[in-house]
């Protein structure tokens, strides 16, 4: 089976790294620049250490399972240049509401399942992640077409030694890994700190707590029916990746655009939309849209 990671930045050179150094047949799609570098070789180190070259490509190329591992805006542009045989599942691992169907909507939604990744994986340089916790993949999709592909992306990560699960619901395991990323990610990102910390400091505390509550309500409101309490799921997940710099302070920190949009902003639009007010996450949003000014 041939597979593709479309993207080598923190999770895609991780996902691509394990699956080749378990003797899969990885190609890692990147950007022209970076080619050169990762032709040494990608390296894994921290919870799972591992070397391996998979082949390395800058444009894509045809495989049975793809995974895309590019920020939710990268998404569509990602997914527009593949070539498929009748049979290829792309997986859409990203933060947030919306990418795989963005991804649906342009090559077919019997082909696109949505990946949900836990994490803490920390990118050093081209070629080089560190992982600094747990890691869970959750996989899913809303159309039977895919679904019934599934199970070759789950053997593949578990051949890579790699936790994986198929949900039944996938939109509820989106919205619970969501209420993670919006407790974490802005909060991390305005303060410059890992995740652990964010139970250390009362305050801080308050804060996430409050804007997972307010996630909690949209979710109830949009009628979705999450079988996790959003809060408590949110300091387990914040106790998971204690040492990890989430992925929106490692964007920040690039002077990267951040993925607010598909994270507390979102919840604020639900929310306008189901008539919940989310002062605390439309203040959150500002003050992250201030951070991405400060590098235009
Ligand atoms: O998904 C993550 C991210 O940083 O985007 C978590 C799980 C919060 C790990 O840092």
């Amino acid at each position: 089976m041939k597979i593709s990671v479309i993207g080598a930045g923190a999770l895609g050179t991780f996902y691509a790294a394990m699956l080749a150094a378990s003797g899969q047949d990885v190609t890692l799609v990147c950007r022209p620049k970076y080619r050169e570098a990762l032709e040494k070789g990608v390296q894994v180190d921290g919870v799972f250490q591992a070397t391996a070259k998979p082949r390395i490509s800058d444009r894509p190329v045809p495989a049975d399972l793809v995974f895309t591992a590019v920020k939710s805006y990268d998404v569509e542009a990602a997914v527009e240049g593949l070539s498929f045989n009748p049979g290829t599942l792309v997986v859409v691992i990203s933060n947030g509401l919306g990418s795989d169907e963005a991804a649906a909507a342009k090559i077919g939604s019997c082909r696109v399942a949505a990946g949900v990744s836990y994490s803490g994986v920390v990118f050093l340089e081209p070629g080089r992640v560190h992982v600094a916790g747990y890691t869970e993949t959750v996989l899913g999709s809303t159309d039977p077409g895919a679904r019934d592909r599934l199970d070759m992306a789950l053997i593949a990560l578990e051949k890579a030694g790699l936790k994986a699960r198929i949900a039944d619901d996938i939109r509820a395991a989106q919205w619970e890994k969501l209420f993670a990323n919006v407790g974490i990610n802005a909060i991390t990102a305005i303060t410059g700190l890992k995740n652990g910390m964010l139970l250390e400091i009362p305050e801080l505390k308050a804060l996430v707590t409050a804007a997972v509550s307010e996630a909690g309500e949209v979710a109830r409101a949009a009628g979705i029916r999450v079988g996790v309490d959003p809060v408590e799921q949110t300091y387990r997940v914040i106790r998971d990746t204690a040492g990890n710099r989430s992925s929106m302070l490692q964007d920040v920190t690039k002077g990267k655009r951040t993925e607010i949009d598909v994270l507390n902003s979102k919840i604020a639009e639900i929310g306008r939309a189901c008539g919940i007010p989310t002062p605390v996450n439309d203040t959150i949003t500002a003050l992250i849209r201030g951070i991405e000014h400060r590098h235009q």
